[in-house]
């Protein structure tokens, strides 16, 4: 049997990297798009990366971007993929209001790059494309909880640039027949999501916290609502997809919602620490009220418990707010409706949120430490300011 070729476009990133990992265990080729960057920026795959002079390689990268026509025509000629996977994007909602034209461009028109290389290099039949839709559409909700049915209202320069390429992937689909799909995915997190994005902003600083290394975490909006599943199970779904013998659209999500608060607090609890939030809105503050020791001894350590039983002791602050992290226009909640997804796919997601959170905070932990003995033996750390 020919093996199968994929081409994954943000690959680097934290669902390109979960999805190439799955791909390449089903037996694909994997091409996947890198940006040039003055560091490496392939942290995320280096497990998965195979020495150019390897023979047979089944993972194959290429430097492009989703700016760029050219080169995206180009590589899809060479690789004549089977499946595109659509993933890259600039994904961050708040950054997006800084650079909307840029997010326009890359989150938007990019999508249509790849339909029309598709189609002008005649592969209308020969590849499916799947698309990274998101539940940012949904916005300002007109329904809850939101379906495949459910109009869209974006709330950000992001949220209408995607709405820009779900719509041109619907088009594209129904004008010349093609295998183009998007799934609409609810927020997915991992221990390997981005460090500015809010579940493992928490994960980061309160395992620095419990390790004595960062005094306090200051956030934007915690009442927002969010409807969290785990990336390894929301790639599946991407996969599955573009298994089915009708291209269409899809909700991927878990029909919980949960605030950014509760978030903070299950987090925390993870650990033996048990958080209060007193006062509201750019005044709320999250005091550390208990330690569980048992607890924290067997998933922190106990070297550090003392630090931690003295903060708790005077009631110390571990969260603020800052209002600088409050959006122009915000989300306020998203519950997804998964019902298709289940029904036509067959998807189930394996992770609950209690998962999710054991699996970003055991890793955070071990992160935070390995940094700690960095230090101790005398090597520079980098601060991710942010
Ligand atoms: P990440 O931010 O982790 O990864 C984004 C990827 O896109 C990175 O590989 C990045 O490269 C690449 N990229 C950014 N801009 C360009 C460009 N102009 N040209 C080529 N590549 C580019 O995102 P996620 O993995 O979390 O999300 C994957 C996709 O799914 C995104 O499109 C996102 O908008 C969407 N989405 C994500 C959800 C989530 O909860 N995670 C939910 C719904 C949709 P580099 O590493 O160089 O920065
Ligand atoms: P989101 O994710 O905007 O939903 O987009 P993010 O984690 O950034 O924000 C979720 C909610 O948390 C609130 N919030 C904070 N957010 C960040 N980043 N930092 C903070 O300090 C903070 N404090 C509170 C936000 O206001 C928001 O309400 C993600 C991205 O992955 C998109 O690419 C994807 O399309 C959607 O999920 C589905």
């Amino acid at each position: 049997m020919t093996q199968k070729v994929a081409l994954v476009t943000g690959i680097t990133g934290q669902d390109g990297a979960y999805l190439a990992e799955y791909l390449l265990k089903k037996g694909y080729i994997v091409h996947g798009l890198k940006r040039r960057s003055s560091l490496f920026n392939t942290d995320r795959i280096d497990h998965l990366y195979q020495d150019p002079h390897v023979e047979n390689r089944n993972l194959i990268l290429h430097y492009g971007d989703l700016t760029d026509s050219m080169n995206i025509t180009r590589i899809i000629q060479e690789v004549q993929p089977d499946e595109i996977y659509n993933l890259a994007a600039m994904s961050h909602v708040a950054v997006s209001f800084e650079t909307p034209e840029y997010v326009a461009n890359a989150d938007g028109i990019g999508t249509l790059r790849i339909l029309e290389a598709v189609r002008l290099l005649g592969l209308t039949k020969k590849t499916r494309i799947y698309q990274a839709s998101t539940s940012e559409l949904y916005g300002m909700v007109q329904e809850v909880p939101q379906s495949e049915k459910t109009p869209f209202y974006p709330r950000s320069p992001y949220a209408v640039a995607k709405m820009y390429a779900y719509w041109i992937t619907v088009n594209y689909r129904e004008a010349y027949k093609m295998h183009a799909s998007n799934g609409i995915l609810f927020n997915h997190e991992s221990p390997i999501r981005g460090e500015t994005f809010v579940t493992r902003k928490i994960t980061r600083a309160l395992s620095k916290i419990a390790l004595g290394s960062q005094d306090t975490v200051f956030m934007g909006n915690l009442n927002s609502k969010r409807d969290w599943g785990h990336a390894k199970d929301y790639i599946r779904a991407m996969y599955l997809i573009l298994q089915q013998d009708k291209p269409s659209d899809y909700v991927i999500a878990t029909g919980i919602t949960t605030t950014i608060r509760d978030f903070i607090d299950m987090a925390a609890k993870e650990i033996g620490l048990q958080l209060e939030f007193r006062g509201e809105g750019a005044d709320e503050i999250g005091v550390l009220v208990n330690v569980d020791q048992e607890k924290f001894i067997e998933k922190v350590g106990d070297q550090f418990l003392d630090q931690i039983i003295t903060r708790a002791a005077v009631k110390d602050v571990v969260v603020g707010v800052d209002k600088r992290y409050f959006r122009p226009t915000e989300v306020d909640l998203l519950i997804g409706d998964p019902t298709k997804s289940k029904t036509v796919l067959g998807w189930e997601p394996k992770y609950d949120l209690k998962g999710l959170i054991a699996d970003m905070m055991q890793s955070d932990i071990k992160l935070m430490q390995r940094e700690n003995y960095l230090q101790e033996g005398g090597y520079q750390i980098l601060n991710y300011f942010e």
